[in-house]
């Protein structure tokens, strides 16, 4: 049942490929009920927030499921996967391999708002926070590179390298500038855990990509995306329920006062 569709497969070839994989299919689903539940969650917890500030920190939360169902569901359509063939010197040279491109494109979405939030957590200022944006941008558009050139292999890892450097600039400050600015906020407790869960977290995706079909192929397409799903549960839910539980006090620390944010 398992036949490779090719890089000419149909949507709906795609679709049945991935129905056919159990593993592959119950990475996808259960995403999309986990993002529900965390939208549901932070409608429940959010409901009586008053401070703009706060409700600015809820919103950047919400948006990271909402990117999330969307993506899981363009996964689960096969909309945002295709069969691509790898270039030479590649493990799997000239066979066509299964890339969840949807998942860098849709990263370049989510991850900036895990960023503001957190920026705002650590009560750090915009500067800082529109440059993280823009580097994870940058990072999971040349990670979405990495995976579609199919024309060398060198440029491929090339992609991969430059990709990592832009990871590097969001790792340092969130562990160097945010961290300290978290302390002088008094929300160092918070930002503790967020951070190492984030770090942490973060780091496993290249990783995966290393050790999955698009880098080293030594783990097969279901397994690196249990791999990303697992993840992403740790980096965008868990991350997002810690956050809503603190935020829905409106503790002083992360409040703004009402007229935050004001335009005029
Ligand atoms: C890639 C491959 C190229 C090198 C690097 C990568 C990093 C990806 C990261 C993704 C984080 C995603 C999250 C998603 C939540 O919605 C693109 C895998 C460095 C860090 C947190």
């Amino acid at each position: 049942m398992l036949t490779n569709p090719g890089a000419d497969a149909t949507q709906q070839e795609i679709f049945e490929y991935v129905f056919n994989d159990f593993l592959l299919a119950s990475s996808f689903v259960s995403n999309i009920a986990l993002a529900g539940l965390t939208i549901l969650a932070i409608v429940y917890l959010g409901r009586n927030l008053t401070d703009p500030r706060a409700k600015l920190i809820a919103v950047s939360v919400m948006l990271i499921s909402v990117v999330s169902i969307s993506s899981y569901s363009g996964l689960t359509s096969g909309l945002t996967i295709s069969f691509i063939e790898m270039p030479a010197g590649h493990a799997a040279a000239g066979e066509e391999v299964l890339t969840m491109w949807g998942r860098y494109l849709t990263w370049t979405f989510s991850t900036p708002f895990i960023l503001i939030a957190l920026g705002l957590i650590a009560g750090s200022d915009w500067t800082k926070i529109t440059t993280s944006v823009a580097f994870t941008i940058a990072m999971c558009v040349t990670g979405l590179a990495a995976a579609l050139t199919t024309s060398s292999l060198m440029l491929r890892w090339w992609w991969f390298v430059l990709s990592s450097i832009f990871f590097l600039v969001i790792v340092y400050i969130i562990l160097v500038e945010w961290s300290g600015e978290a302390e002088q906020t008094g929300t160092g407790d918070l930002f503790n855990t967020l951070k190492i869960l984030t770090v942490v977290g973060w780091f496993g995706y290249p990783i995966l990509w290393f050790l999955g079909v698009e880098g080293i192929a030594l783990l097969d397409v279901a397994l690196t995306s249990w791999g990303y799903s697992i993840l992403d549960i740790i980096t965008k839910y868990i991350v997002t329920m810690l956050i809503m539980v603190y935020v829905a006090k409106e503790p002083p620390e992360i409040c703004g006062g009402s007229d935050y944010g004001l335009s005029k």
